[in-house]
């Protein structure tokens, strides 16, 4: 009783307050299809806006929730908050990150499918702290299975862990992700969290040895200097002063005032220990993430007949010492390459550029597999133990995906090409599962359909993932092809290929004329999200990802396990070429549609309200930008074609059943003569609504506030016949 009275009192006034007049000028309306001008862009903003002023920075788009990023902490993420939004319908309370969450999770346990929530939105919107607080809600509010009553502190610790090595501080986010996540958290027949597997994309290596200005490496090596304690640091050989290093140093901003580098150690710290990672593991970790800061300190000289040598022999045998290997093995691996020409292996030797590259390649390789390594164990740490797997045949999942926001730099590289590419495919998933999902929903109800057009940003896809002609395709030939081949080339046949698609550009026009504000070394992509200028640079080399043949030996006879897990001896035996890197992407992305159309979609719409980070400022032209590339418009317009709001028969009669004698207390007859009986009692004209199989549709909101004005009105003689009813 007590759960139904809260649900009535809170939920109920909350809803009345926003649809009461004069709230709702000044909190607007909590959910886009409430208003009344949905065509226009300026009242959507103006809706944002409104509520945004007011810290309310959640709306809906039907079921879709649209969230702003507050940089700010708001007092709305407390346990009893979650209570609130326990088992209590969609609209019935105010739009938030609890409500999606828990409205998936009663989905997934009624209907007993699977189900997923999809974070979207630009780098620094806000998609990684509200996967954070959805799995948080799950952690907090489901029940845990007997066996694993450590499983939900588990699955939260994962994050801290997988921040530590695989975020970094950007120009566009203090914590941003540089690695694409998937979750999957399992439950069992009766809804308790039984288990979780992570599956991760394409981590930006590059970072490990290169950063632009104003940004920084991943955060756990600056996390180790400032928290490790001196011990730890004296077996580690490392000073305390990032400035020491030159792989941290590169964007010259090592020290963030916003990040708390020594408090976050104590935090991954303590959350290792609770994953379950042995003292020995967490030493060799951290033997590997000192092992990359003395190769990056590992400098290289060029002799008079232009030999090279190294020239730090201390930064080298500390290398060798923390990866486990052969200092003198690693010496000759990192200034020497391996070939085999005619059955005969022949040694020569690498100049200058070459010997950095191969430093740079082994630190990048050590650091990513270490990376892959991290989240196997932590899936270990997670997974269904054996005999519960067994006993769980009616297990669901909900999955949960966070991946790198679509992004434009002042120099975008591969990284940049495959995160965007990334995006594009999330739009196409959105587009096809809204639209379609939509259209199904009129046809199961009986309901006449209006098209909505849209962009659909298949074009953009196909130009980059097509095989034999899209971008993905050409490079991987590039990179195959024997003879020189350079990214130059590989730009050139770029423009043969795709030179005449409506989204590609390069600095040649049409009439053979050069296009003079893009340089030579450029393609520029046309995305849904906006325009992103690529530099060739380097695309090659990321995307081949090779280690040399004799860097790879020294490293599979590593002393150090978790080392000797990654590199392999077969992969020194076998001379098959790997997967590229673009191509490996993309097969990934593919599995993860997949994955993701097996699933029942929900969707977070992330907005960054501007560009410097900060509370309170609302920058109408970069939200304006985001509402247009997100398809926010269409998304309404789909949602509102023709009506603008839905609901169950159930739940109609049960909120609005107290404004008709006839139903009110009770209705025993069919649902729809009961809502029938409803809406003839409150006088709705035959224009104003349908009648579905299952749903009411509701043409115009003004209909819809004035039920509920009656309700509010009603009010005190509700809650005496309540209280006389309990
Ligand atoms: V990226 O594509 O990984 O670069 P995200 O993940 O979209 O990006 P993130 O969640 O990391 O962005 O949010 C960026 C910062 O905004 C956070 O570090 C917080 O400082 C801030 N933020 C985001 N959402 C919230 C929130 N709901 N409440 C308070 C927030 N602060
Ligand atoms: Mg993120």
């Amino acid at each position: 009783m007590r759960y139904q009275s809260r649900e009535v009192d809170e939920g109920r006034v909350r809803l009345v307050m926003e649809s009461a007049l004069t709230a709702r000028d000044r909190v607007g309306v909590q959910d886009f299809v409430l208003l009344e001008n949905y065509n226009s862009e300026a009242t959507f903003i103006e809706n944002l806006r409104r509520r945004f002023r007011e810290n309310l920075i959640y709306t809906y788009i039907g079921s879709v929730l649209v969230s702003v990023n507050p940089y700010k902490e708001l007092e709305i993420y407390s346990k009893q908050q979650m209570e609130r939004y326990r088992g209590v319908s969609f609209y019935e309370i105010s739009p938030h990150i609890y409500a999606i969450s828990d409205n998936t999770y009663r989905a997934m346990r009624t209907e007993r499918r699977d189900q997923c929530i999809l974070i979207s939105g630009e780098s620094g919107a806000g998609k990684t702290e509200a996967s954070k607080k959805i799995l948080l809600y799950f952690a907090v509010t489901c029940p845990t299975n007997n066996h694993m009553v450590t499983l939900g502190d588990r699955l939260l610790q994962s994050n801290p862990v997988l921040e530590a090595f695989g975020n970094a501080k950007t120009l566009r986010n203090d914590n941003s992700s540089r690695f694409g996540k998937y979750m999957d958290i399992q439950f069992d027949f009766k809804g308790a969290t039984m288990g979780g597997h992570i599956l991760n994309y394409l981590l930006e290596k590059s970072r490990v040895v290169h950063q632009n200005h104003g940004e920084r490496n991943f955060h756990i090596f600056y996390q180790l200097l400032d928290g490790g304690d001196d011990d730890l640091l004296n077996t580690l050989n490392l000073e305390r002063n990032p400035h020491s290093y030159r792989y941290l140093v590169k964007g010259s901003c090592a020290r963030v005032s916003s990040i708390s580098d020594k408090n976050n150690w104590r935090v991954v710290r303590k959350a290792l220990d609770v994953i379950g990672f042995t003292a020995e593991e967490v030493q060799k970790l951290l033997n590997i993430i000192a092992s990359v800061l003395h190769l990056g300190n590992t400098l290289f000289g060029e002799g008079e007949e232009g030999e090279t040598y190294i020239i730090t022999e201390t930064q080298l045998s500390n290398a060798a010492k923390l990866l486990g290997v052969d200092g003198s093995a690693l010496k000759e691996a990192l200034t020497h390459k391996k070939l085999t020409a005619k059955g005969e292996e022949m040694i020569s030797p690498l100049n200058f550029e070459q010997a950095v590259s191969a430093r740079d390649a082994l630190a990048k390789a050590v650091y990513g597999r270490t990376f892959n390594w991290l989240v196997e164990k932590i899936n270990q740490s997670l997974a269904l133990k054996e005999e519960i797997y067994h006993s769980s045949k009616d297990a669901s999942v909900i999955g949960l995906l966070d991946i790198y926001g679509f992004e434009v730099l002042q120099h975008n590289s591969f990284e940049q090409f495959c995160i965007n590419y990334c995006n594009e495919k999330l739009q196409q998933l959105f587009i096809e599962l809204t639209l379609r999902s939509e259209q199904e929903e009129y046809e199961t109800e009986g309901i006449a359909w209006e098209t909505v057009q849209y962009f659909d940003n298949k074009i953009i896809c196909d130009l980059i993932e097509e095989k034999h002609k899209g971008i993905i395709s050409i490079l991987d030939e590039e990179c195959l092809r024997p003879g020189e081949t350079c990214d130059i080339s590989f730009l050139e046949k770029l423009e043969d290929t795709v030179g005449g698609h409506p989204h590609f550009i390069t600095h040649k026009l049409a009439n053979g004329k050069t296009r003079r504000v893009m340089s030579r070394e450029e393609f520029r992509l046309l995305h849904y999200a906006g325009e992103v200028n690529y530099n060739v640079n380097g695309f090659l080399d990321k995307n081949n990802d090779l280690l040399n043949r004799n860097l790879k030996e020294v490293m599979c006879q590593s002393e150090n396990q978790i080392l000797s897990h990654c590199f392999r001896r077969e992969e020194v035996i076998d001379q098959k070429r790997p997967e590229m890197a673009a191509s490996q992407f993309k097969n990934s992305l593919m599995k993860l549609m997949e994955i993701l159309m097996s699933k029942e979609p929900s969707y977070v719409r992330c907005i960054k309200p501007n560009d410097a980070k900060q509370p309170g400022r609302f920058d109408e032209v970069l939200v304006r930008h985001q509402v247009k590339y997100l398809g926010l418009m269409e998304n309404l317009r789909v949602r509102r074609a023709g009506f603008a709001y839905r609901r169950r028969f159930e739940a109609f009669l049960q909120r609005y059943k107290p404004l008709c004698p006839e139903t009110w207390p009770n209705w025993n007859g069919k649902l729809a003569d009961g809502v029938s009986a409803l809406v003839n009692h409150l006088g709705y004209k035959p224009e104003e609504y349908k009648l579905g199989r299952s749903k009411i549709f509701i043409r115009f909101p003004k209909t819809l506030f004035a039920t509920e004005d009656a309700l509010e009105a009603k009010k005190p003689e509700i809650a005496l016949t309540l209280q006389k009813s309990w």
